[in-house]
Parts: C-alpha cells; structure tokens; sequence
C-alpha cells in the first residue's frame, strides 16, 4: 500500500489535483474538506457545527477530522493506496494518522507539498467563489484568516514530515497538466 499526502495552502490546487492523481493510480481519496461540506449538504450536527468554523476561515477541531478519517481507513480494506487531501492540517492530525496508518502496518510513502504565493492564493479563491458557491471563499477577510491559520497551525506539519524526510516540494504554478506531470514523476519515483 502507498499512501501520499498532497500537502500546501488553502488555494494550491490540492483538490484539484487528488481527481487527476486518482483516475490515474486509483487510491482512495480522502479529502477532509469534501468530507466536512457533504456533512454540512446532509445538515447534520457535526456539518453545522463545522460550517460555524469553515465560514470563519477556523479549522474543525482535531478529534472531528481523526474520527472521520479513522472510520474511513476501517471502510476501505483492499485499497492500493490513499491520497490523503487537505489532511493532515495540524500537528496533532499528523501524529493520529501515522499511528492510525501504523497500527495497519503501513505509513507515509512521501508529502508532496504544491509551493503557491499569497497573492496566486488569493486570486484562484476569489475566483473560485464565482462558480463555487463556496461561503468560505467570498469574504477577503475569511480568506486571509486561512493563510493566517495555514500557517500558525499547518505549516509545521511539513516540518514533522520534514524530519522524516518524506516532504518533497512541488511548484504549484503553471497549467494544470504541468503540476500534474511534476507530481506523477515524484510519485512514479517512490511507487513501484
Ligand atoms: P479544503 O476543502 O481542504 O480546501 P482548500 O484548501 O481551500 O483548497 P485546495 O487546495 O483543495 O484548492 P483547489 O484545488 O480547490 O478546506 C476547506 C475548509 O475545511 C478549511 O478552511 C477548514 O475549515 C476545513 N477543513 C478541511 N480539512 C480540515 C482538517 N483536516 N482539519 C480541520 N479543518 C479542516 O484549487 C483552488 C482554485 O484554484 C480552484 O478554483 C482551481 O480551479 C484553481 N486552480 C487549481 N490549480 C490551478 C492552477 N495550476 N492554476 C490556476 N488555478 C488553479
């Protein structure tokens, strides 16, 4: 089993890229802010506290997101892999993860982490805003508040998996097909 995290800020095209990533090697996608906004479509409880936060630009609390990627380890047996997106986010998730990935004899095959400017951040949110009916991405100030939080709270993921040197930096401007092709030779590298 290879498991990869697609690392970077809020904006970096890390959802953009697990679609691609999956068609192509066929892991299993567990992308905590897709999983957060189906709770929040179905209204239930856990969605509406989430949306509280997401629409401050504040991380769901640890135990919410561990919980729910637990539960989705356990309900994908048999899987070649997992493309963990937009997960881990603090310190305290990666340290769950690697325990919860150990207890299943495996671990991190490589952080693949998309390098983006602020102001390239900024500019695709606002965009996406248009089309995507996103309340998190409409307000400037929601938006700076997550590359404030990015940076307190899940920067220093990369440096726990710096010191396991499994962090690889990939640069996160370009076309799509380019950051595509950048990404499938890191992985193609580790994965055979
Ligand atoms: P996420 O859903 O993870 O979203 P994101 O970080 O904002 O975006 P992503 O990097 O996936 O960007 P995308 O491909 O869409 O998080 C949302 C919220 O959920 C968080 O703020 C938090 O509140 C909560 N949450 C999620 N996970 C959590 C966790 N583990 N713990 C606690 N809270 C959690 O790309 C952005 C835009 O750029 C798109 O419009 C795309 O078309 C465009 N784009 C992509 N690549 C491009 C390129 N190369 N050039 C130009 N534009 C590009």
């Amino acid at each position: 089993m290879f498991n990869l995290i697609l690392f970077g800020p809020p904006g970096s095209g890390k959802g953009t890229q697990s679609e691609r990533l999956i068609a192509k090697y066929g892991f299993k996608h567990l992308s905590t802010g897709d999983l957060l906004r189906a709770e929040i479509a179905n209204k239930t409880p856990l969605g509406l506290e989430a949306k509280s936060l997401m629409d401050k630009g504040q991380l769901v609390p640890d135990e919410v997101v561990i919980g729910m990627i637990s539960s989705a380890l356990d309900a994908n047996p048999g899987v070649p892999g997992f493309l963990f997106d937009g997960f881990p986010r603090t310190t305290a998730q990666a340290e769950a993860l690697d325990k919860l990935l150990s207890l299943k004899g495996s671990s991190i095959g490589v952080v693949l982490f998309l390098q983006v400017p602020d102001d390239e951040l900024i500019s695709r949110m606002v965009n996406r805003a248009k089309t995507s009916g996103r309340s998190d991405d409409a307000d400037p100030a929601v938006l700076q508040k997550r590359l404030d939080v990015y940076k307190r709270d899940t920067l220093p993921v990369s440096v726990h998996y710096g010191q396991l040197e499994k962090v690889v930096e990939v640069e996160g401007v370009g076309t799509i097909d380019d950051i595509f092709e950048k990404l499938t030779a890191e992985i193609d590298a580790r994965n055979n």
